[in-house]
């Protein structure tokens, strides 16, 4: 039994001129207009395929106004501390994942996706840790990451492999550490064992104060992603952690340091965003920064340092888009704005169509049913699977793509990336209690017509 029913949506052009000038009544877009904006900053980021995130501390999981802020307005974490070295192996060999649990489970269970901080670090290393040397101390590291790596595999959207381990100043070269005193090697193997240990991962090198493109750290974080590239050392995404205040202010070449990081083949994320300040000036800085991620199109993300001010390591400058109190500052409306104004689509040429899909009951009592955002050169599909009159324990989902490739999907495991592609869940939405429903998604380039979602329970 398939297609019981088919709605499609087109929204008319909002610029008479564009049309005008291109004598075309089909030209079409969506979700730049009041109307249509998305109302959280999760749901505006998506619409052009990007995610919205934020740092979350285990301590502060009990106070409702946070959760109910991250809940709503979020759709990536990253553990402000909790998967640090220090917090996960606390003595050698002994692994502990007590808190990053809670806030991985808590994102899983809300249908977000995680990014993993950090394998490999100077910082906050366990006591027995920092005073290791030689082949004992890349031994142990290699041994953490194989572990933590192999822990989360499959959970983890991006890990943040190496952090930190570009000097500041002048030099361009490499921070003394401990590790770097194993070897100029370190950051390559720990990227190898990354990869290793979980392959699905995109893996990215983390830095702050590479943000700035004439800065000699950037240009030294740069070669290096251009030398892994050239060499095959496996390597995804580059996060910008992007901390800004008055000595530290948005580059006037930010933009084109985020470009140039993609132009190597590399995914980039802005990843532990504040800046500090308030009012219109703050908000503006937020403009620019969001802007000019939209405008990178291997930009792939935003997470912001924290949720409310005084959640902030810097609270005092407060650097964050709601206030103590858990309100909204004018640097959230303007980071809301922003990503509303790039909407689904990248061009006034581009034609958007919203298609809903469903499929009656199948044998196995689920249905399925696509919602997708469709833009020139690509696509988000969000399938919504629906428990008939029995509780499911676990389900398939038969996609068709004739014109379109899977480059990225969340909530579920899939066998290919184009032709029929079957979508079993993962382990935490395989249970739906009869009536019920659950989600998970898929982003590609080309098109994503004719998805027609059928669902077996299993
Ligand atoms: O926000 C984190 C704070 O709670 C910790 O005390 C601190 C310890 O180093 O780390 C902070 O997070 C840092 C992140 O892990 C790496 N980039 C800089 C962040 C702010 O210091």
């Amino acid at each position: 039994m398939k297609l019981t029913s088919r709605s499609v949506s087109l929204v008319p052009i909002v610029s008479t001129v564009a049309a005008a000038a291109l004598g075309a009544s089909l030209i079409l877009v969506a979700n730049n207009t009041p109307a249509n904006a998305a109302t959280t900053l999760g749901a505006a980021a998506a619409q052009s395929g990007r995610y919205f995130g934020t740092a979350v501390a285990a301590g502060r999981m009990g106070d409702s106004t946070y959760i109910g802020i991250l809940n709503r307005e979020f759709d990536m974490v990253t553990a402000e501390n909790e998967m640090k070295m220090d917090a996960t192996e606390p003595s050698q060999g002994r692994f502990s994942y007590g808190n990053a649990d809670r806030i991985v489970n808590h994102a899983r269970n809300q249908g977000k996706r995680i990014r993993g901080h950090a394998l490999a670090w100077h910082s906050q290393q366990p006591g027995w840790m920092q005073n290791m040397s030689g082949t004992a101390l890349r031994n142990a590291m290699l041994n953490h990451i194989t572990q933590v790596a192999s822990y989360y595999r499959g959970k983890i959207y991006a890990w943040d492999v190496v952090n930190e381990a570009f000097a500041d100043g002048n030099s361009g070269g490499r921070r003394d550490s401990n590790l770097q005193r194993t070897g100029n090697d370190w950051i390559e193997a720990a990227f190898r064992a990354a990869r290793a240990a979980d392959p699905g991962a995109k893996l990215c090198y983390n830095d702050y104060n590479t943000d700035d493109w004439s800065h000699a750290k950037t240009q030294g974080v740069y070669r290096m992603v251009q030398d892994f590239k050239a060499r095959g050392v496996p390597i995804d995404c580059v996060g910008l952690q992007s901390h800004f205040n008055s000595q530290s202010p948005v580059p006037s070449n930010y933009q084109t340091t985020l470009q140039n990081f993609a132009n190597l083949g590399v995914d980039v994320q802005i990843t532990e965003l504040d800046i500090e300040g308030s009012g219109s000036g703050q908000a503006s800085n937020y403009d620019r920064v969001t802007r000019a991620c939209l405008a990178v199109a291997r930009c792939t993300g935003i997470t912001v340092w924290g949720i409310r001010d005084t959640d902030s390591w810097r609270a005092n400058g407060t650097p964050l888009l709601f206030d103590g109190g858990g309100n909204k500052k004018a640097a959230y409306t303007s980071v809301l704005n922003a990503l509303n104004s790039a909407g689904p689509t990248t061009t006034t040429t581009t034609s958007t169509t919203t298609t809903t899909t469903s499929n009656g009951p199948g044998p196995g009592g689920c249905t399925a049913s696509v919602s997708l955002n469709q833009w020139n050169e690509g696509f988000v599909a969000t399938i919504k699977v629906t428990a008939g009159s029995a509780a499911l324990r676990g389900w398939q989902v038969t996609t068709t793509l004739s014109n379109g490739t899977v480059t990225n999907s969340w909530s579920a495991n899939r066998s290919g990336t184009n032709g029929t592609v079957n979508w079993t869940n993962v382990d935490y939405n395989g249970s739906v209690a009869a009536g019920q429903s659950t989600e998970f998604g898929f982003q590609g380039t080309g098109s994503g017509a004719g998805l027609d979602p059928t669902c077996t329970a299993s």
